[in-house]
């Protein structure tokens, strides 16, 4: 464990502890390695480094428009080897939500992800890819210390 002792004008300092109690954490110590992590698994994901991922898909469609459920469920199939596991809500008489758990090679999820937001009908479509393969840290899975 290294101590870092960093300085900040007031204002930034200002800021970010409004951030972190809008948040809810704790201290600044829990909330400045969020901040890394997020910010090297970003950069692992961009620059290539992390070759495989997680990740969350979601999105929302009209199941009646036209094939779209079944085309959703169609290209699920097509790469079951990527989505392990989805859930399904009902919002309104016409309107589903998903979640899509992804996982496999980065570009392969990003790919698939893509496809599904761009299919016609989807709508507020967001992936998360979180890095597995990463520098320390950053990982999926921490270490015990
Ligand atoms: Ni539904």
């Amino acid at each position: 464990m290294q101590r870092l002792t960093i300085s900040l004008d007031d204002e930034l300092a200002e800021a970010f502890d409004q951030l972190m109690q809008k948040r809810g954490y704790a201290n600044r110590s829990e909330a400045v390695r969020d901040l890394l992590r997020r910010e090297l698994g970003e950069s692992d994901l961009a620059s290539g480094h992390s070759k495989e991922c997680v990740a969350v898909l979601s999105y929302v469609f009209d199941h009646h428009e036209r094939q779209l459920a079944s085309r959703l469920t169609g290209l699920q199939h097509d790469h079951h080897d990527l989505a392990i596991a989805t859930m399904h809500a009902h919002i309104s008489h016409e309107d589903c939500v998903e979640t899509v758990i992804l996982r496999g090679a980065t570009r392969k999820v990003q790919e698939f992800a893509h496809a599904v937001i761009a299919e016609s009908g989807v709508r507020h479509g967001e992936v998360k890819l979180i890095p597995v393969q990463s520098k320390p840290g950053t990982a999926l899975w921490r270490r015990k210390s």
